[in-house]
C-alpha cells in the first residue's frame, strides 16, 4: 500500500511527469519543479517518480533495480542536501563495460563511482536492515553511475531531485563479481580517473557508513511506495565520492579494491 503524504493533485502530478519526462528525452534543461509548486515536499517528489516510473513500464522499458542516491556527505555536501533519495533503473540505462555514452543525449552528465549489490532473496520494509540486505545479497560488483540532473545549472532541491528520478539517465556494471563473505564493504577503497589521471578517491564507509544501510534505507522508501525489492534486482547504493562532470571525448575507469575496475567513455 502506498503511504505518502501529497499535497499536489493527480492532475499536478501528470503534468509534472510530463515536464520531466520531456526533459530527459529531449536533453532539455528545466526550472525546478519547486518555483511553479513551492509547497511540494518529498512525498510530491516521489509521487511524479513513480507516475515517471508507471509511464516508462507503458512504453515498454523495464525495471531492472534502483539506486540510492545522495547517500554520503560529500554528495550532500556538493548538492546541499541532507537526506537520501532513491530512484529506479531501467533496461534503457544500462551501458555495457567499456561502452560510449553519447553527451547530445544528456544535459549535464555527471559520473560516481559505487558498489552495487545483486539481490538474490525479496526485500520489504518497514524495516529493513543491512544485515538483512547483506543475507540476501547474491553478490557485489563495481559500477560507474551517470547522472544527469535535468535542472538549469543545477538549481534544485530534493523535492526536484526526487521527481526526476534522482537524475537516473545510465549506469555501467563491471569489474569483478564478488560473494560478500570476507569483504569489509566499509574499507573497500575506489579511485576515479579521468583520461588517467586520479580525479576522486574514497571508501566504502562513505556511503552511509556501510553500503548495505544504503540498500536498507532504499528498501524502506520502496515500503512507503507500497513497493518490495524482489530477488534479481540490480542495486547502486550511492557515489563513493562526489560526482564528477564528463564531456566528449572523456574516459573514465573506476577502480575498485578486490572488485576490478569498471570503464566509459563519452562522445558527442
Ligand atoms: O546518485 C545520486 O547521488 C543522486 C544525485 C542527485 C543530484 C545530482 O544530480 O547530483
Ligand atoms: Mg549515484
Amino acid at each position: 500500500m502506498i503511504s505518502l503524504e501529497t499535497t499536489l493533485s493527480r492532475e499536478d502530478v501528470v503534468r509534472l511527469c510530463e515536464r520531466v519526462e520531456g526533459a530527459q528525452k529531449e536533453a532539455r534543461a528545466i526550472t525546478k519543479l519547486t518555483e511553479e509548486y513551492p509547497a511540494m515536499n518529498m512525498d510530491d517528489g516521489y509521487a511524479v517518480q513513480n507516475a515517471l516510473r508507471a509511464r516508462f513500464m507503458e512504453q515498454g522499458h523495464k525495471l531492472v533495480g534502483w539506486k540510492a542516491g545522495l547517500t554520503s556527505k560529500a554528495k550532500m555536501q556538493q548538492m546541499g542536501v541532507d537526506v537520501p533519495s532513491i530512484g529506479f533503473l531501467t533496461d534503457k540505462m544500462a551501458v555495457p563495460e567499456n561502452g560510449v555514452v553519447s553527451v547530445s543525449e544528456l544535459v549535464h552528465p555527471r559520473v560516481e563511482c559505487e558498489i552495487a549489490f545483486m539481490t538474490s532473496k525479496d526485500l520489504q520494509g518497514p524495516n529493513c536492515t543491512a544485515e538483512q540486505v547483506l543475507a540476501a545479497t547474491a553478490y557485489v560488483i563495481p559500477a560507474i553511475e551517470i547522472i544527469d540532473s535535468r535542472f538549469q545549472k543545477f538549481s534544485f532541491d530534493l523535492q526536484s531531485v526526487i521527481a526526476d528520478n534522482g537524475s537516473s539517465a545510465r549506469f555501467v556494471g563491471g569489474g569483478r563479481p564478488r560473494y560478500v563473505e570476507g569483504l569489509d564493504l566499509r574499507t573497500i577503497g575506489a579511485v576515479l580517473e579521468k583520461n588517467g589521471e586520479i580525479v576522486e578517491m574514497g571508501a566504502g564507509a562513505a556511503v552511509m557508513n556501510h553500503p548495505a544501510e544504503a540498500v536498507a534505507m532504499l528498501v524502506n522508501i520502496l515500503h512507503k511506495l507500497g513497493e518490495t525489492l524482489p530477488a534479481g534486482s540490480f542495486v547502486m547504493s550511492g557515489g563513493i565520492t562526489a560526482a564528477v562532470a564528463v564531456e566528449p571525448g572523456d574516459s573514465v575507469v573506476a577502480r575498485f579494491q578486490h572488485l576490478g575496475s569498471v570503464s566509459v567513455s563519452f562522445k558527442e
